[in-house]
Parts: C-alpha cells; structure tokens; sequence
C-alpha cells in the first residue's frame, strides 16, 4: 500500500470521501494577486506607493516591467496546484512605448496583454480600481473627498474599470470580481465622520450606475478599520462597507482579514453574512498584530478560514483572493508559500469529517465533538497533500524551493 492509500483509508474510518475532496479542490479558483510581484507599484506612475498600506523589505530581484512580472508569476503558477485566476490592479495598466493615459481614461486595451496571460492558462481575471499612489488623492481622500473635481476623477476611474471588468469577464469567460478599496481616512479626530461616508456613498453608486451585466462583473466593497497614517477614521468601515453591499443589489461585501481588530476572526463572520447574501469575496493575508499583510502561511485561522466556507458548502459563493506583500524576503517564493498554504487550508478543510462533527454538535455530544476535532489534528494530511500536488504536476515537497533559487541565481540576480 502507498502512504496515500492507508491515509486514505484512516480519512475513511471517519466517512471522508478523500478522491471526492481532490476532485472538488481542482474545480475551484483562487486569485493570485499581481501586486506580490513588485511591492505594489504597477506601471503607470514612478511615485510612493500610498493609501496607508506599506511594504517593508528590499530583497533584491523585484519585477521592473511587465514582462518581468508576467515572468515571475508564470513561475508560481508552475509551482503552484489548483486552479488559478489572476488579480489585477488598474496601476498594472500596460502602455505601447511613450503613450501614456491617466487613471480616468484606461481602456480594455491597456489589459490586452493580461488578458493573453489569462487565456494561455484557461484562467479567468479579478480587477482592481487603485485609489492610492496618485497625485489625485488629495490630502488623502478619494471617493469621499469634499473636493468635487477629485471625486469627479475617481468615479470617473472606477466607471473605466467596470468597462474593464466586463472586458475581462466577455474575454476570458470568467465573471470578474471589481472590488473597491480606497485608504480614503483621517490621521487624527475628524470633526466630521458622516459627511465623508455619505460623499463615498453617492460615489460608489455613481461608479455602478455605469451599465453592466451582474452576471459578468462582480462589484465588492472592502472595508478596513485603519491603515498608516490613517489611524482616526477610515470613510470604508465595517459597518459602511456591509451596509453599503447590503443595500445595493449585485454589490457583494469584501473581508480581508487584515482589516478588523486583533481578536476578531473573520472565520466566524464567514458564515454570518452567508445567512444573507448570495455572493460574498474575501482578501486572505496573515496579520500580524496589524494589517501587516504577511505572506499566508498553513495557521489556525487560515484553517478556520477554510473550513468555515467548505462547512457552509460555500465555496461557490465565496470568491477567494490572496492580498498580501512582502518585500523582505524573495518575492517569488513568498507568492508561493502563500498560494500553497491557502490550497492545504481548502485541502485539509475538504478532508475534515464534517458531516460527523455537525452531528455531534446538533446531539449536543460536546465531548465526543472535543475528542475526534482533536484526533483528526494529527491524521497524516501531509500524504493526502502530497497525493494532490502529484496529481496536479507540480512539486510535492520542499524541492520547489530548488526551482525558486536556480531562478534567483539564473533570473532575479540579473535585475537591478
Ligand atoms: C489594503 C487592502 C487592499 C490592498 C490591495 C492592493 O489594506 O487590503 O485590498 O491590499 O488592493
Ligand atoms: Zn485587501
């Protein structure tokens, strides 16, 4: 018998359908965020990268161009099992050489050449308004500014990106998820904390009166409690962004479970805002002590993560998008950690006795419940793992790592 096979066969003694959890698993997509790749910088602007987000590190090799990002996100989707999909910020536009258009005026065409990365891998493409690093954030606000020309510039900006996110969804077949962030916020105690969310308010429902098809593109709010710089107030709270997704038919809440405070889990707000809407999106990153956007690892909370929207049979409700950037360490390999970490938390959640364990709670068997949630912590997921990853033809084991530092040594080292 192979490791696999008698791994397979304890995962049975519990009622796991292991070759069902596989199958399901390749079936379901996960956004690899192009932000990893460069700090999050994009191609059409040389200044700061904004908004109260912040990348630390300067581990050499970072991507330059567009080729090179596209480059080193074919190489973690080598890497990498499961199905993919690709994110893309607006600031990722890409110009013929020496044209250049701002932010208000970016067409499908600027996207042509993600469009042909997606469809080399049969992958599909969310999309990103980005409402930071510009000279028309003005004294930090965007959509919620009291400055009419500058909300003027970035409704204008977010009605150019659902163009875009129907361009995406009609190119490649795959509905796009647009999703809304903006570090639009205050320092220090504002004198005014609803005239900021009524203005954000109204922009947003100016950026969706754009025409579009629902069934095409998926337009999200992402809240946030603070970022740097913004610690006071932010225009995009929790109760502003669920309320405004609530209230707006086909807008569909974000979490990022970066963004609510320390002992919050966004785990158990999964299942809580399943109970009413159809459609929800989330950011996954590893917050440390902050929004600090580690790179995902295989933790606790990323498991309850998952757990929570397989148990909820939600995983086509639930659009699973990787948010985090790190520049401390090589870029690639961080990307890579973080996509595998995310496919062994679906993985280990599609292979946990679930039906088994919902029993026990509705008999109200609390401690038999307490006794196989704790043997089940220590069945040998590592060959189910393994198993998965051959079967997807990518590495197994560490040994990726040996592909990551031949790249460094033959690709990234050559970069300055
Ligand atoms: C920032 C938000 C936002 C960004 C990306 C780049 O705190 O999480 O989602 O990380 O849009
Ligand atoms: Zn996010």
């Amino acid at each position: 018998m192979t490791r696999y096979e008698s791994a397979k066969q304890l995962y049975e003694k519990f009622g796991v359908d292991v070759e069902k959890a596989i199958r399901t698993l390749k079936e379901i997509p996960v956004s690899l965020h192009c932000w990893q790749g460069d700090d999050v910088i994009g191609f059409d602007h040389d200044g700061p990268l904004t908004g109260g987000i912040q990348t630390t590190g300067n581990y050499p090799g970072k991507a330059r161009n567009w080729q090179e990002l596209m480059q080193d996100m074919e190489k973690v989707i080598s890497l990498c099992p499961g199905k993919k999909k690709l994110n893309v910020h607006a600031c990722y536009a890409i110009f013929e050489e020496g044209e250049f258009v701002d932010r208000d005026k970016i067409e499908p065409k600027h996207f042509a050449k993600w469009v042909e990365l997606a469809k080399k891998y049969g992958m599909g493409i969310d999309f990103n308004p980005t409402f930071f690093s510009h000279p028309m954030c003005k004294d930090g606000l965007t959509l919620s500014s009291p400055d009419e020309e500058v909300r003027k510039f970035w409704i204008n900006h977010g009605k150019a990106c659902i163009r875009i996110s129907q361009y995406f969804a009609e190119e490649t077949g795959v509905p796009c998820v647009m999703n809304i962030w903006t570090g639009d916020g205050y320092k220090d105690i504002p004198a005014d904390r609803m005239g900021p969310r009524m203005r954000y308010k109204e922009s947003i429902e100016e950026i969706l009166a754009e025409p579009y098809d629902k069934s095409k593109v998926k337009p999200c709010v992402e809240s946030k409690v603070f970022g740097i710089g913004v610690e006071a107030y932010t225009t995009g709270s929790a109760e502003f962004s669920l309320s405004f997704a609530a209230m707006h038919d086909g807008c569909l809440p974000l979490m990022d479970n970066g963004h609510y405070h320390p002992t919050e889990v966004v785990s158990d707000k999964i299942p809580a805002l399943l109970c009413f809407f159809d459609e929800i999106a989330l950011h996954i990153t590893r917050p440390i002590r902050w929004d600090s956007d580690h790179v995902v690892i295989f933790d606790d909370e990323t498991k309850e993560m998952a757990k929570e929207i397989v148990r909820c049979d939600a995983l086509d409700r639930v659009y699973m998008a990787l948010d985090y950037f790190d520049a401390s360490i090589n870029r690639i390999s961080a990307w890579t950690v973080g996509f595998r970490s995310w496919q062994k938390a679906l993985l280990n959640a599609l292979v946990t006795p679930n039906a088994l364990l919902k029993q026990l709670q509705d008999e109200n068997s609390l401690t038999k419940l307490m006794v196989i949630s704790e043997e089940i912590k220590t069945l040998p997921f590592g060959d189910i793992w393994e198993h998965y990853c051959e079967t997807e033809g990518v590495p197994a084991d560490e040994s990726w790592f040996n592909e990551v530092e031949k790249y460094e040594k033959e690709v990234l080292s050559k970069r300055n």
